[in-house]
């Protein structure tokens, strides 16, 4: 079985392009048998296919399916945890959805599936477009020839049966989550568009990478802009579409005490694409990791892809605001993604945070090694995990799998894996979690001959849990056969939460806080540790885990309970990793204080009123560039408030405001250690008609209707407020476009 056909080459940056969502009720069609794809004899359904999405057209006609009378699942969203009859359902499921297509003048449209676990054969409108396999990774098929403007019918067989050619094969410690698990769009693209491209800083101490098209003219002037940091280039792309990038690097370093992302615009004569990019060097010296040059110890915490509070697959910004939250209240500044690689939005928000990611590809345990077809499907999902997210600079770790028994085979492939992604990427650091073994009875020892070939060695240990009790580890000794830095990826034990008992009871929280104490002090000893990231933060759902009362089929190695409470172990652990922890560093990700709080920048915000209607800009550059805003901006040095209102409205959009009055003030900080004082004000009416400048774009909008989903994510928070006629003040805590944390107060209200 080949590992994908059909698909498209993958599209950079979803997130940032024209799409319409396919999310909300799918009807589905359980199939054990695949019966709606295959005959009685096996051969491929015709007429009768589900895939057909018939219905019908007379009383004699018989059909033995029929989505619009099915029941639905939401999408995105793995089937198990919203019926309970679904629960341990491993097998073909189908989803059928019927859209119409209006996005408007756009010449290319194209089917994006976020992740669908495991493997997704999709058809639109009776038509099989393709078969992706792999759950965890991105996928589009063009489709531009095959939508008609109304009634579309989308259908996806899936199937989430474990395979044992299959990657991950039969065996794993994570809940087997099925159906379309993420975002599901419509993406529409000009003729000829950017497709891909990439920028980062190269070892030289430039910002290199590629721009390429896809359509018919790919021959074009290419235009990419840093405006904040001044800093543009225009070339041109060759007869393949494909132009080289390099810019003078003369940015601000990204980290985790400085996650500054930069607005980077990439253009053609027939595109326009905009992404947040963080530059930053990851290397190796000795048993170090070096970030811009600097050693760093990675304070780690490995993490599952699943909701907190519920046992669900994670794939919301919510989610990852929650799961990353926990893990910087931890005080950690990496995270694993393990076992497989996580949705955009947790290694987006982590990039915004400055939380560096070490992301992985579902290469566990045992697969078959000797299968040639095993090997290809892993390159697969490594590839699209590059694809995807080569331009965050928060990953700086590629593993290529985790706890892979050593053999001649298995090494083979292993190898084969390393050398995909460094050609993919030279630019990070490669890993896997590899075992260590006993070289006598207190010496540990790690001599993977996968070791010889990685730039970290990954290393998971269970002293004191599925090895002796916890003071084993007090007489261990580590060694390793390479001079490399190696990280700790795995350690832990099981504890249900509000369970307690003298530390060698099982299953106690003190036996978990335990196992930390005599880790921790033996890990303390290791030289040529670079880092390490315990397993797990939160509790999650495992079918190999029965023992009733107590696991109840979960992993109870979090240091958080499914129900999100926090165990002993959490606070241990987040006392070691704070300590000495920088002052800044707390301040930058705490809410903006309401007294003696200076910002970096004062600006004002003005929302002109006429009749029903708004007026808002859509912003063209500067901070927020894209999104919808009222006018406004910087309070220049010796002048007031009010002045600076009014001269921005005169400068944005040509027009003057009446009556401008203050209602309200915000206070904004940022995790890379921007902050702005902000200061709202109404006008009533305009003199003269708005017109579009560089700046602004005019948008008269109706005041009940006003676009939240393309404004900064607090306005939906305090804008009612000023609509409402009352007086408001508000602070918040952002990371890049996340917002994090926010508090808005009411004053008493205008003209009471
Ligand atoms: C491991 C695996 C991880 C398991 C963990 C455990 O070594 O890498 O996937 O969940 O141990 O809890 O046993």
């Amino acid at each position: 079985m080949s590992a994908t056909k059909g698909k498209a080459p993958l599209l950079q940056n979803v997130q940032a392009r024209v799409s319409a969502s396919l999310h909300g009720k799918w009807q589905f069609i359980i199939d054990p048998l695949e019966h709606g794809y295959r005959d009685y004899r096996g051969a491929q359904q015709q007429e009768e296919g589900y895939f057909n999405d018939r219905r019908p057209t007379s009383r004699t006609e018989r059909l033995e399916y029929d989505f619009d009378a099915a029941e639905t699942l939401d999408v995105p969203g793995d089937w198990n945890s919203q019926r309970s009859d679904l629960l341990w359902y491993e097998g073909a499921i189908w989803y059928r959805r019927r859209f119409d297509a209006d996005l408007g003048a756009h010449q290319r449209l194209f089917l994006h599936f976020a992740a669908v676990n495991y493997q997704a054969r999709v058809f639109l409108n009776g038509q099989e477009l393709g078969l992706h396999v792999g759950g965890f990774t991105p996928f589009q098929f063009e489709v531009t020839s095959l939508v008609h403007a109304t009634d579309n019918s989308v259908v996806v067989l899936v199937d989430n049966r474990r395979r044992t050619e299959g990657v991950p094969a039969l065996g794993t410690d994570w809940w087997n989550f099925g159906g379309l698990t993420r975002e599901v769009l419509l993406l529409g693209t000009p003729g000829t568009f950017i497709r891909d491209y990439s920028l980062q800083l190269d070892d030289q101490g430039n910002l290199a990478g590629f721009v390429q098209l896809d359509g018919s003219q790919l021959q074009q002037r290419i235009r990419v802009t840093i405006a904040e940091a001044q800093l543009e280039l225009v070339t041109h792309t060759d007869q393949q579409g494909l132009a080289h990038i390099e810019l003078p690097g003369t940015v601000k370093r990204w980290s985790p005490s400085c996650p500054k992302l930069y607005d980077v615009v990439f253009q053609c004569e027939t595109d326009k694409i905009r992404d947040h990019i963080g530059f930053r060097r990851v290397d190796t010296s000795g048993h170090q990791v070096l970030l811009n040059g600097e050693p760093i110890f990675l304070r780690g915490i490995s993490l599952h892809e699943q909701a907190p509070f519920h046992p669900a697959r994670a794939h919301s910004v919510d989610d990852a605001r929650t799961l990353l939250g926990w893990a910087m209240e931890l005080g950690a500044n990496c995270v694993r993604l393990a076992h497989y690689p996580h949705n955009e939005n947790i290694v987006r928000l982590a990039d915004a945070l400055g939380l560096l990611v070490w992301a992985e590809v579902p290469v566990y345990w045992t697969l078959q090694w000797q299968n040639p077809d095993t090997l290809a499907n892993a390159t697969t999902q490594l590839t699209e995990l590059v694809t995807r997210d080569k331009n965050r600079a928060a990953v700086v770790i590629w593993s290529v799998g985790n706890e892979t028994p050593i053999s001649e085979s298995r090494n083979h492939f292993m190898r084969a894996l390393v050398d995909t992604v460094r050609q993919l990427d030279p630019s990070r650091l490669v890993s896997a979690a590899l075992e260590a073994n006993y070289a006598d009875a207190t010496t540990l020892r790690i001599s993977d001959p996968l070791g010889a070939e990685l730039d970290v060695i990954g290393c998971n240990e269970y002293l004191g849990w599925y090895d002796g009790l916890p003071d084993k580890a007090d007489s261990i000794h580590w060694r390793c056969d390479y001079e490399k830095p190696v990280f700790v990826s795995e350690f832990g034990a099981d504890a249900l939460q509000g369970r307690h008992g003298d530390p060698l009871t099982r299953w106690t929280e003190e036996y978990q806080v335990n196992v930390y104490q005599h880790q921790l002090a033996m890990l303390e000893r290791v030289p040529f540790l670079c880092g390490m990231s315990p397993w797990i933060l939160a509790d999650f759902r495992s079918p190999r885990r029965p023992l009733p009362g107590v696991l109840d089929y979960y992993n109870r190695k979090g240091l958080i309970s499914d129900r999100g409470v926090k165990k002993q172990a959490f606070h241990l652990l987040r006392a070691h990793y704070t300590n000495g922890a920088d002052a800044t560093d707390t301040k930058r990700r705490t809410l903006p204080s309401w007294d003696n709080w200076l910002a970096v920048d004062r600006a004002t915000l003005v929302f002109v009123f006429r009749g029903e209607n708004v007026l808002l800009i859509r912003k063209l550059r500067g901070l927020g560039a894209g999104k919808v805003n009222g006018p406004g901006g910087r309070i220049e040095p010796g002048e007031t408030a009010i002045a600076c209102a009014k001269r921005e409205v005169q400068e944005e959009l040509c027009v003057t405001p009446q009556n401008l009055e203050q209602r309200g003030e915000l206070r904004f900080q940022f995790v890379d250690g921007y902050s702005i004082h902000g200061f709202v004000f109404v006008a009533d009416d305009c003199i003269g008609e708005p017109t579009a400048t560089e700046e602004a774009e005019p948008l008269w909008t109706h005041r009940a209707a006003l676009p939240f989903d393309q404004m900064w994510a607090d306005d939906r928070l305090w804008l009612p407020h000023l609509v409402a006629a009352k007086r408001f003040r508000g602070r918040f805590l952002f990371a890049g476009d996340f917002m994090l944390e926010h508090e808005v107060l009411l004053e008493d209200s205008i003209g009471s």
